[in-house]
């Protein structure tokens, strides 16, 4: 007999049987245990007042292990004639009780039962979670009040808050909250507290801030101000900043400031966290982190994204970093964040996540996505993974997840996930499976429909898989139990039904072809291409934010059969009827640039229009260093349009290029803007660039970069 419990448990004993309580239990053991606690075992057992009872005795644990004095450490023993709980604090007795609750089942006679066990457990890492990091629009107060539950259940204890458009956090961060907002603030913290979580409330002032006592000041007149609604941990964050704010000496001086005159004189606060500036592996090219190690009292921790801004988390990159901050850092993993492929949902399992790395952090939160529902699936995993990090299995995590989300539809939801989980090219290089399990037959499909055959097994395979995809969404509309996770993802739902739909078609369309019956291809032809047209629309339509806009769906194996197969199924029809054929375009724009950095951003183009995709962080231009868009030569350029913030703008130029040799200046942008369009870009142009012509590095944002072309 094994125990299903999420997360899973370090220590196990367990007796065959399965046990029927014969009373009510009456509490016993220390005064005023945590009430929060109670309610949830009172969820889970019958309690009486009076007459015959069970006790179950709740005492301070004895036996001390490391392990076993971390906050939330609990011993649960259950016999026939009581059960036993030992704690190292409030957070233990309520981990226990949520043990207990997910122990209890019920026997044909629809009695209660337990199972006979003793479990020892403790959280391989000290603080779990999350931190709302990202860009874009920030969760609402629901969706904070339901993360901080679902985060109490599964054995979570921090949440950072700091999502970059609040104002309040980042741009505005010497203003206090609103009245409003900041009773909503004070809300989630009682809210976390009942849940054992810790509210984390993190300021990102590195922008603009001066190093002087005024700002120094500034910071800590926030926190206190945080501190009245009842803010108990607090960090700084410093990602995504250029200038000034980026000094490590000033950076870490500051944090000892805070530490000295604000953590140290209050008696109830939990340890500082900093955001670095350079936050992964492949930033790190000063001596940035060695002076944060050298300077930074030991008790702030620092938090770290692994090798890259967004990538897989390894022992070896964590060791790597740990000699260098001179403490285990605290790791911000940057998934299921999408901020950066905003166009795409990322709900596969949370896998690459090191399982011999429990010693070697201090701290896991995940960033998450602006769509607070739809994360969990990922979040349930990284709560399995940091509570216990030998034993986790990323696979089962999801289908648990996905079970736990969508319980009355849980095969569609697992059909929607596994078809929703890569991000699309981007310039984190970050690439998430999807549609695994059809991956082979996808590919032998296309081929051998290239080379004129029709595998009958593949195509029944892939049909039954195209019929599922078409008839999830509605099944996960009808179990209508999740409202908000379907409003977060209905966009994605439509469009995943008209996957389905093209799916059918686009194979009905092989078959006909392969038939020899023309006619029937033609048909089925132009009813793939109708519901391609749907789907244009509903990316047309839906989720059009300025950065990556649209409604992608099964882009990584299944879109590019389906549009194998048309394009394969255009070329038999029209070169057979020997209609001139209609050649697909090829792109010649592209991106030019000798910035490392830069050279994975994807651009975009639409009709007449050639622009970087719009980046989050600062790349840093060495001198002579450029960025730049070149486009076709049967275009002209009409304006050419940039914003880059947060910005250097002494020395850079502006250049355009007829060959991409040689260049000249485009005077007639203004010295000092950092957003500028011009209409007057020479006919014979089909380059520009903006270059570093100083002596220096310069720091650049890539919010806009792009050229629009006349149409033709
Ligand atoms: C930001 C974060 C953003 C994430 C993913 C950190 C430390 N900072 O590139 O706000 O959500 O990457 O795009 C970041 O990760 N900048």
């Amino acid at each position: 007999l094994s125990l299903e419990l999420y997360p899973q448990p370090q220590q196990i004993v367990i007796s065959n049987q399965q046990y029927v309580p014969s009373h009510g239990y009456t509490l016993q053991g220390i005064s005023n245990p945590d009430a929060d606690a109670v309610k949830i075992l009172k969820e889970a057992l019958p309690f009486v007042q009076s007459g015959k009872s069970l006790p179950l005795e709740v005492k301070k644990l004895k036996v001390r292990t490391p392990e076993m004095e971390r906050s939330g450490a609990y011993i649960l023993d259950i016999s026939k004639k009581k059960i036993t709980i030992e704690i190292v604090d409030d957070r233990s007795l309520f981990y226990a009780a949520q043990t207990l609750k997910q122990l209890v089942g019920y026997n044909e006679a629809g009695k209660r039962t337990l199972p006979l066990c003793t479990i020892t457990d403790y959280p391989d890492v000290l603080h779990r979670g999350t931190v709302e990091g990202f860009y874009g629009t920030p969760w609402s107060h629901d969706d904070r009040i339901s993360q901080l539950r679902f985060y109490g259940q599964f054995k979570m204890n921090t949440y950072i808050y700091g999502p970059k458009d609040d104002p309040f956090h980042s741009a505005s961060w010497r203003e206090p909250y609103p009245a409003d907002q900041a009773k909503q603030i004070k809300e989630l913290t009682t809210e976390a507290a009942r849940n054992k979580v810790d509210f984390v409330w993190a300021i990102h002032p590195g922008q603009d801030i001066k190093w002087n006592a005024t700002d120094s000041n500034n910071v800590i007149t926030k926190f206190e101000q945080m501190y009245d609604l009842g803010v108990r941990a607090f960090a700084v964050f410093f990602d995504d900043i250029s200038g000034e704010g980026t000094n490590a000496a000033k950076q870490a001086g500051l944090m000892n400031f805070i530490q000295k005159e604000f953590i140290e004189k209050k008696s109830d606060i939990q340890p500082l966290i900093m955001c670095p500036t350079e936050y992964n592996r492949s930033w790190a090219r000063t001596d940035y982190l060695d002076i944060l190690g050298e300077q930074l009292h030991p008790a702030v921790h620092i938090m770290w994204t692994g090798n890259r801004v967004v990538d897989d988390i390894t022992l070896e990159g964590l060791e790597w970093v740990n000699k260098r901050i001179r403490r285990p850092a605290y790791i911000w993993w940057n998934f299921p964040v999408s901020d950066y492929c905003r166009d795409h949902l990322l709900m596969g399992p949370a896998y690459g996540l090191d399982t011999q790395a429990s010693n070697a952090m201090s701290g896991f939160v995940a960033n998450p996505m602006e769509r607070a529902e739809a994360s969990k699936v990922a979040l349930f995993g990284v709560a399995m993974y940091s509570w216990n990090i030998h034993s986790y299995d990323p696979q089962l995590a999801w289908e648990k997840a996905c079970e736990y989300l969508v319980p009355k539809a849980a095969i569609a939801f697992k059909t929607f996930c596994e078809n929703n989980s890569d991000p699309g090219p981007n310039g984190h290089l970050y690439r998430r499976e999807e549609s695994t399990r059809y991956q082979a037959q996808a590919d032998k499909f296309l081929t051998g429909y290239r080379n004129g055959q029709f595998r009958e097994r593949d195509a029944n395979q892939l049909g039954a898989l195209f019929a599922q995809i078409q008839a999830a969404p509605e099944l996960i509309y009808n179990q209508g139990d999740n409202k908000a996770l379907i409003k977060e993802i209905n966009p994605w739902l439509m469009q995943f039904e008209l996957l389905g739909r093209c799916g059918s078609n686009a194979l009905r369309m092989a078959h006909a072809w392969y038939e020899k019956d023309r006619q029937n291809t033609w048909q089925r032809f132009l009813e793939v291409s109708a519901v391609m047209d749907s789907m244009k629309l509903v990316n047309r339509t839906f989720n059009q934010n300025p950065y990556q806009k649209g409604v992608k769906v099964g882009s990584r194996v299944l879109m590019p059969l389906i549009e194998g197969l048309y394009r394969q199924t255009s070329r038999n029809l029209l070169s057979t009827a020997d209609t001139p054929s209609n050649e697909i375009r090829v792109s010649t724009a592209s991106t030019i640039t000798n910035i490392d950095q830069l050279k994975n951003q994807p651009w975009s183009e639409d009709e007449n229009l050639i622009a970087y995709v719009p980046m989050l962080e600062v790349v840093k231009v060495e001198p002579n260093q450029y960025l730049g868009l070149g486009w076709e030569i049967q275009k002209d350029a009409e304006s050419f349009t940039f914003n880059l913030p947060q910005s250097n703008v002494d020395g850079r130029v502006f250049e355009w290029s007829e060959d991409g040799k040689t260049w000249t200046i485009l005077s007639d942008i203004p010295a000092d803007r950092t957003k500028f369009t011009i209409n007057t870009i020479p006919l014979n142009a089909h380059f520009v660039r903006m270059r570093n012509n100083s002596g220096k590095q310069m720091e650049v944002k890539v919010t806009a970069f792009s050229v629009k072309t006349k149409e033709v």
